[in-house]
């Protein structure tokens, strides 16, 4: 702890007192956006392949064009909306809009199938969803025939919009659907102040300034992309440039093109970059973020070797947004995601070292789910996030490992459970436990540990194409051993420790 004797206090520039600041000051991040857009309405803002740049007074007019369409097929305040599509420009202003109109965003990965979306259409109960795939469109008709569906371009005809941006910071805005530390996966609802303090945080502690630019090469339908990417973005009055898809070309051309001076991105990124014969050209930037799985110390210093970047690692989850960092000024230490963001109450259990954070960023619990609420937060507040962490000599945090059971891919979470359960259905499998094997590229390999039925062999294609339609793909194991026996407990729970 420094001088100010709080723990996020390294994250204010110098002169600043932390006392003194409100993260939530601005109510909600439509009411900072649209008052952002009445100024230099001609600045650019974002850029997609298809529609180039459109600026802040575009934004304000879209926005509201498509605000009014959505409340002229009869969507109010608290309706549920699905949001899954390819980043562009049209999505952001389908998102932007519902936000403005107090709708309940559910952002969803679009490589879910059916009875993954299914559970999401069953519990959050939507009204409306904006998507991209045909596929979906057809599936959403089979499994809400009411529900309105519509293509990420909303902005067309004239309807009237309404007053905009009434919002206080309790509404609840987003439900990010997320398995939390147990079970099926739930909605974490982030209210209006929840994303407000979410972006805010990481506005000041990472310097981001109106002239930045972001390469936004992260899907929007998870928390890296859409609450820190985009939110950021607007909230700072910055630019970015959408790319739908990641490459290390990608990036680095659209760096060099447009004069870029951010990336955030996942390990898995990282790892490709590092790979590129180009990587050095990651200098150019004047920051680098990572996160959603663990930068290796090693690759950490492979970035810096290779082009002097000096990656700077956090850590946050759907359920809080952005938790800790490493600082901007100061070291960022390889191995550590560093100390509580601004606004960010931080402390470990004291019997089991998991991370139990409190702040105005934590969601205010799941939707419809008062047992699993309950259960997530103490008497006191504290959620717990299932993560164990231990600090070094100075404080900075360090990721240990998980309570929860979780896999993380490339930055995607895959909850053994359910690939389990999915499994367990093969004909061939008599017993499976699915753990996550390290890998260098992908952070960890799902992995299934099958016992197979009496006197066959299942291959790992024939366990894929099992799951092929019902859960998506990068949750699909990539290695399989064939075991005799899984090691269980007196209890009968499989000791998935003993397996590698
Ligand atoms: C794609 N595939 C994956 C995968 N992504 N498999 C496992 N894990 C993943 N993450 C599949 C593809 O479907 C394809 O299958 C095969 O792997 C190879 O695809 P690829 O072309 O190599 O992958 P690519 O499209 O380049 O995607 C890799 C990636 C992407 C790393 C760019 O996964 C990605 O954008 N990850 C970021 C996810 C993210 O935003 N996470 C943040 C969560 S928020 P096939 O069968 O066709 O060969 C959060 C909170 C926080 O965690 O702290 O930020
Ligand atoms: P999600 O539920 O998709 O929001 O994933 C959140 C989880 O990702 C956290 O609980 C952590 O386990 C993990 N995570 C995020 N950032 C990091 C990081 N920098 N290092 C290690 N794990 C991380």
């Amino acid at each position: 702890m420094n001088a100010a004797g709080r723990a996020d206090a390294v994250h204010f520039p110098e002169g600043v007192d932390p006392d003194s600041v409100d993260l939530t000051a601005e109510v909600s991040l439509p009411a900072a956006w649209s008052k952002c857009w009445a100024f230099e309405t001609s600045k650019p803002t974002l850029w997609d392949a298809g529609t180039g740049w459109v600026t802040r007074g575009d934004l304000a007019r879209r926005t509201k064009a498509a605000a009014g369409r959505l409340y002229g097929a009869g969507l109010r305040k608290g309706d549920r909306i699905i949001l899954s599509a390819a980043a562009s420009i049209d999505l952001v202003v389908a998102h932007v809009a519902a936000l403005r109109l107090g709708l309940i965003v559910v952002p969803v990965n679009g490589a879910y199938q059916k009875a993954e979306l299914a559970h999401i259409v069953g519990d959050a109960d939507p009204r409306a969803a904006v998507v991209d795939n045909p596929e979906w469109v057809r599936w959403l008709v089979e499994l809400a025939p009411e529900m309105m569906v519509v293509s990420p371009r909303l902005d067309i005809g004239d309807d009237n919009a309404p007053s905009l941006d009434q919002l206080s910071s309790g509404d609840p805005a987003l439900l990010g659907y997320t398995s939390g530390t147990t079970g099926v996966p739930k909605g974490a609802v982030l209210t209006h102040g929840n994303l407000l303090a979410g972006a805010e945080s990481v506005r000041i502690a990472w310097r981001w300034e109106p002239e930045d630019r972001l390469v936004l090469a992260l899907p929007l339908f998870h928390m890296h992309g859409l609450g820190v990417g985009l939110h950021g973005t607007l909230l700072t009055g910055a630019s970015a440039v959408l790319l739908d898809g990641f490459s290390p070309d990608a990036v680095l051309d659209t760096a060099a093109a447009h004069d870029a001076t951010l990336f955030f991105g996942v390990p898995t990124m990282y790892t490709r970059l590092a790979q590129s014969p180009r990587v050095g050209e990651l200098s150019r930037l004047r920051l680098c973020v990572a996160g959603s799985a663990p930068l290796s110390a090693d690759l950490h210093r492979r970035l810096e070797e290779a082009a002097g970047v000096r990656a700077l690692e956090r850590y946050g989850m759907t359920e809080t947004i952005m938790l800790v960092s490493n600082p901007h000024d100061g070291e960022r230490r390889a191995g550590t995601v560093g100390y509580p963001l601004p606004g960010v109450e931080l402390r470990l259990a004291p019997d089991t070292g998991e991370v139990l954070v409190r702040g105005p960023n934590v969601f205010a619990g799941y939707w419809r789910r008062p047992e699993a609420t309950a259960e997530a937060f103490d008497e006191e507040g504290w959620f717990s996030t299932g993560d164990l962490g231990e600090f070094d000599e100075a404080g900075y945090l360090r990721l240990r490992g998980r309570a929860k059971e979780l896999v993380i891919s490339g930055g995607l979470n895959v909850y053994p459970r359910e690939v389990e359960d999915a499994l367990r259905s093969h004909p061939e499998v008599d017993d499976v436990a699915v753990t996550g094997t390290p890998d260098e590229e992908w952070g960890e390999l799902v992995t299934a540990w099958v016992v197979p039925a009496t006197g066959k062999k299942p291959t790992l294609e024939n366990l894929r194409s099992h799951l092929d339609g019902v859960c998506a793909d990068f949750k699909h194991p990539r290695l399989l051993h064939l075991v005799e026996e899984l090691p269980r407990n007196a209890l009968g729970k499989v000791q998935k420790h003993l397996l590698s």
